[in-house]
């Protein structure tokens, strides 16, 4: 055992570049608003509510994105608990080794638009997507003063609700130079985009203004919705991407492009996407192409674990080494939605804290 336990650690700074925030709460904050705001959840017990939201066994994806609704009404459309949760991230974040986050949300679903179906604006009384932004900067900002780490957000698109896109491009160009870093695809992808104007032409325009983009594709859905992020919405890096190895010519395509897959282990088991056998994960043929790909939790509320959870299936069941995992990490900050002076900063503090002599000027 001494043989395995060595080969986990990887206590070096980390890059992690999929996380949604809203996936990534803490129970005894759920439970705190919930009882602040007198609202309704199946549970006031902490144990009670973490069986009902996470996932322990393979499932789907569907089930998996149906467990936000617990907890999302007690979170969403309040100022204080957004500012929170952001805040709160970041601490755990920085507890776990990460350096550096992009942190990925719906300003929509946290303004509470789902519940209050305008597509563009705010209803009276409530907040706003772009308040909903303001907020978790706030907390953001706070979180990087007391914790020392740096943090950006990526503003997410959500597939079923493309008439929410074109705000949320216009959120990322007013942000881009406050804390917002790039422009996602997030939901179940069992549509096409063809069929959904709103997000080509959000894309369109992210392209237009140089605003970074990634896509959830191919985590459940077929090759053909990574085909459509490269080609179509111009994706720089893929949510996933594990069904890509199936299709050789556009693997081969993106291993040539070096586009970068976000990679998350526990959840594409998790959410049935992938087989359970971790040695057989498409990360392990990712490892051995050497394809531009890193390792991220997702959802840890969700999938009740941290980046080390991540960390370990990689070291026990993928055979990752000390030398990959700084190898995935400098790859992970190369492709990082930085501008190119804050990347060069990012990779200088890990080649330093990796004990390598080069250096990015
Ligand atoms: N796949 C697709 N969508 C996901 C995932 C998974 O990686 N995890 C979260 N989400 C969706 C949730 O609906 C969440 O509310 C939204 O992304 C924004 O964070
Ligand atoms: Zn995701």
């Amino acid at each position: 055992m001494a043989g395995v336990a060595s080969k986990t650690l990887f206590n070096k700074p980390k890059v992690e570049l999929h996380c949604h925030l809203d996936g990534a709460i803490r129970l005894k904050t759920i439970l705190h608003f919930a009882k602040k705001r007198k609202i309704q959840i199946p549970t006031e017990n902490e144990g009670e509510l973490r069986s009902l939201v996470t996932c322990n066994r393979p499932s789907s994806l569907t089930e998996v994105l149906s467990k936000f609704s617990y907890y999302m009404p007690v979170i969403a459309g309040d100022r204080e608990a957004i500012q929170q949760i952001a805040y709160e991230l970041v601490e755990d974040k920085a507890k776990e080794g990460v350096v550096y986050l992009e942190a990925r949300y719906s300003p929509h679903y946290l303004a509470n638009c789902n519940v209050h179906p305008i597509p563009w604006g705010q209803t009276e009384g409530d907040i706003s997507p772009d308040e909903v932004v303001n907020l978790v900067n706030q907390g953001f900002r706070r979180g990087q003063c007391d914790f020392g780490i740096k943090v950006r957000s990526i503003l997410c698109c959500i597939r079923h609700m493309q008439a929410w896109s074109p705000e949320i491009v216009e959120l990322c160009k007013k942000y881009r130079n406050d804390g917002v870093v790039g422009i996602d695809l997030a939901g179940d992808e069992l549509m096409d985009t063809e069929s959904y104007p709103g997000h080509v032409q959000a894309y369109e325009m992210a392209v237009k203004c140089g605003i970074h983009r990634t896509v959830h594709a191919g985590e459940v859905g077929p090759p053909k919705v990574v085909r459509e992020a490269v080609d179509i919405l111009k994706a720089e890096r893929i949510g996933h991407g594990y069904v890509t190895i199936k299709d050789p010519a556009l693997y081969k395509e993106i291993l040539q492009k070096r586009i970068h897959i976000e990679a998350c282990p526990l959840s594409s088991v998790l959410t049935g996407a992938c087989d359970p056998d971790y040695t057989k994960h498409p990360v392990v043929t990712f490892m051995k192409d050497e394809a531009n790909f890193s390792i991220n939790t997702d959802d840890p509320l969700i999938f009740n674990s941290t980046i080390h959870t991540d960390y370990n299936i990689a070291a026990e069941h993928m055979n990752f080494t000390e030398l990959e995992f700084r190898t995935m990490n400098l790859n992970a900050a190369s492709s990082s939605f930085l501008c190119s002076r804050e990347k060069k900063e990012l990779l200088n503090q890990l080649y330093t804290a990796y004990g390598m002599t080069q250096n990015v000027c």
